[in-house]
């Protein structure tokens, strides 16, 4: 189960292979094992009474308790534990991945975004300017390969990785795709996450850096609407710059709403279609990955 949205994160599947050991696969809690440390009150008028709070700006807050989010018939403590007991478990083998990739010199990327920010059409532009640097993509969606196949036709390795219900990927998809899809020594390793600027954030997978995509079609207000995302990310590409002509969006506005949340991040502007800015994202890639290197 997703500790963020609650989605049944438990059907991975490797193209074809379906995945018994994925750890997240009987993660389910069971419902109506009353322990009576939930916080709704069975009096209330309704079913299921509110967890939500009202305040002055007149949204409905669903977020402010411990757990930081909501899932009926779920208190506030139960979902602390079951966060505490799923990213404890994912956290560890994420640190294993971290290990094996620092073991092979391989920089990892995890590539987040909303679905259709461009994420596999920055990677397929990505690829074709590598050069001499060796890659590799794990592609996460929920169903279809499509992702990869796209990647394997630029001739480097991709496997996809198929979440069913889930809404992201977690350590074990990415430690069981690395193990069928072998890794670039010395070189990169792209993951490409299930479109959703939620709960991808919120599980380490092992990467070197998290890398945020967002598209100028998304609107200025992303950051401030979805800060997990924003915060947890070491770079911020804005997308799709070829489009600007066409649209009111104010890419300035954009950073200066992802520096209010994050004010570290960096931010590469680029256009998979004209090839603008590809050049300063290579310049990236290649100083982390040498930086990858000194630190063996
Ligand atoms: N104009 C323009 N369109 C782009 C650019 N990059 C991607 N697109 C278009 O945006 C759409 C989505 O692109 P994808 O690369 O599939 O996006 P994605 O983020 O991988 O999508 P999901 O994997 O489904 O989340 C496609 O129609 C692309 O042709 C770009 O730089 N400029
Ligand atoms: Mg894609």
């Amino acid at each position: 189960m997703c500790k963020i949205c609650g989605c049944e994160n438990g059907q991975l599947r490797i193209e074809g292979a379906l995945s018994p050991a994925h750890p997240h696969a009987h993660d389910h809690v069971h419902q109506h094992d009353h322990d009576h440390d939930h916080d709704h009150q069975h009096a209330h008028a309704h079913s299921h009474a509110h967890d939500h709070q009202h305040s002055g700006d007149g949204a409905l807050h669903f977020g402010n308790g411990a757990a930081g989010a909501s899932v009926p018939g779920q208190s506030q403590a139960r979902l602390v534990r079951i966060e505490q007991d799923i990213l404890a478990r994912n956290d560890a083998i994420a640190a294993d991945n971290r290990r094996v990739f620092a073991a092979a010199g391989v920089l990892a990327l995890n590539l987040m975004s909303s679905p259709g920010a461009g994420k596999t059409s920055l990677l397929v532009a990505t690829l074709a300017l590598l050069g001499e640097m060796r890659a590799a993509v794990i592609e996460g969606d929920q169903e279809t390969s499509a992702d990869a196949e796209r990647i394997r036709a630029s001739g480097v390795p991709a496997i996809q990785v198929n979440t069913g219900k889930g809404c992201h990927l977690d350590a074990q998809m990415v430690a069981q795709a690395a193990l069928h899809l072998g890794l670039p020594e010395r070189g990169l390793l792209f993951i490409e996450n299930v479109g959703n600027l939620v709960c991808p954030a919120g599980f380490d997978l092992g990467e070197a850096h998290k890398v945020v995509i967002c598209s100028v079609t998304e609107g200025e207000d992303k950051p401030l609407k979805y800060p997990g995302m924003f915060a947890a990310a070491d770079l911020l590409l804005v997308s799709k710059i070829d489009l600007l002509p066409h649209l009111d969006f104010n890419v300035d506005q954009l950073i200066a709403n992802a520096r209010r949340i994050n004010p570290g991040i960096a931010v590469l502007r680029v256009s998979a279609r004209s090839g603008e800015g590809m050049q300063r994202w290579l310049g990236w890639l290649r100083s982390a990955l040498a930086l990858r290197q000194a630190a063996e």
